[in-house]
């Protein structure tokens, strides 16, 4: 072996580049620190394998003892909930949606969005992008429904589309685990009927499991 061919290859004989591409290899964490140390070095790579984080997320059987002191409900509209910062590559956080609740349409700007249920189920409904050059007031067109039950996993990016998260139970709240990379602090929303969209900022219920103090948001906290 030529010493180039032994840098190339790590002890278990992977080339490297392969670390973290082998949904085989997967050890599934324990609990959600767990999730979080693997999340953190997977995503300390310049490229990300979406089909492997899908199958760590899935890997993880989700325990409210994990994530009960991040989720916090508010009566009139669904929370977000900081977990981690995932050393500047991502943003963790808990979604939790009271019975009924749902996010506008949005896009997840230039991000990769996953998605994991922890409780209840959670809609998607998928729409096309509208036409960005034209003046005209369209419909957006629905692509795809889903519903996704408890440790469920999904995932979005700008290139399939834009989406509404719902929980349209009557009965259940739900919980979700949302990873953004990389993070971002505003996106895009948009009227169904008519395709007009708008810049919103989105902020933290809480972070760390604390009440994100008033002000610190600057201006009307707002969720997408
Ligand atoms: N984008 C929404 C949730 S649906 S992916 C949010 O983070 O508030
Ligand atoms: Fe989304």
């Amino acid at each position: 072996m030529t010493h180039q061919s032994l840098t190339d290859v790590n002890m278990n004989g992977m080339e490297k580049g392969q670390e973290f591409d082998d949904e085989e290899l997967i050890v599934p964490p324990k609990n959600l620190d767990e999730l979080c140390i693997e999340l953190r070095k997977v995503f300390a790579k310049d490229r990300v394998n979406v089909e492997y984080v899908k199958a760590l997320l899935s890997s993880y059987r989700s325990n409210p003892r994990d994530w009960r002191k991040y989720a916090k409900f508010d009566p009139h509209r669904y929370t977000r909930n900081l977990v981690d910062e995932g050393n500047g590559k991502f943003n963790l956080m808990l979604l939790c949606w009271n019975e009924s609740q749902g996010s506008s349409i949005h896009d997840h700007a230039d991000a990769h969005c996953f998605v994991k249920i922890l409780h209840g189920n959670l809609t998607e409904t998928l729409f096309d992008w509208p036409k960005s050059d034209s003046e005209e007031e369209t419909q957006l067109r629905v692509k795809q429904v889903n519903t996704f039950p408890k440790d469920g996993v999904t995932y979005i990016c700008d290139d399939m589309g834009i989406h509404r998260m719902e929980n349209t139970s009557h009965t259940d709240n739900c919980v979700s685990l949302h990873l953004y990379s990389p993070p971002f602090q505003s996106c895009q929303t948009f009227d169904q009927n008519t395709g007009h969209r708008n810049t919103v900022k989105m902020t933290f219920w809480s972070k760390y499991g604390q009440r994100t103090p008033f002000g610190e948001n600057e201006s009307t906290p707002e969720n997408n």
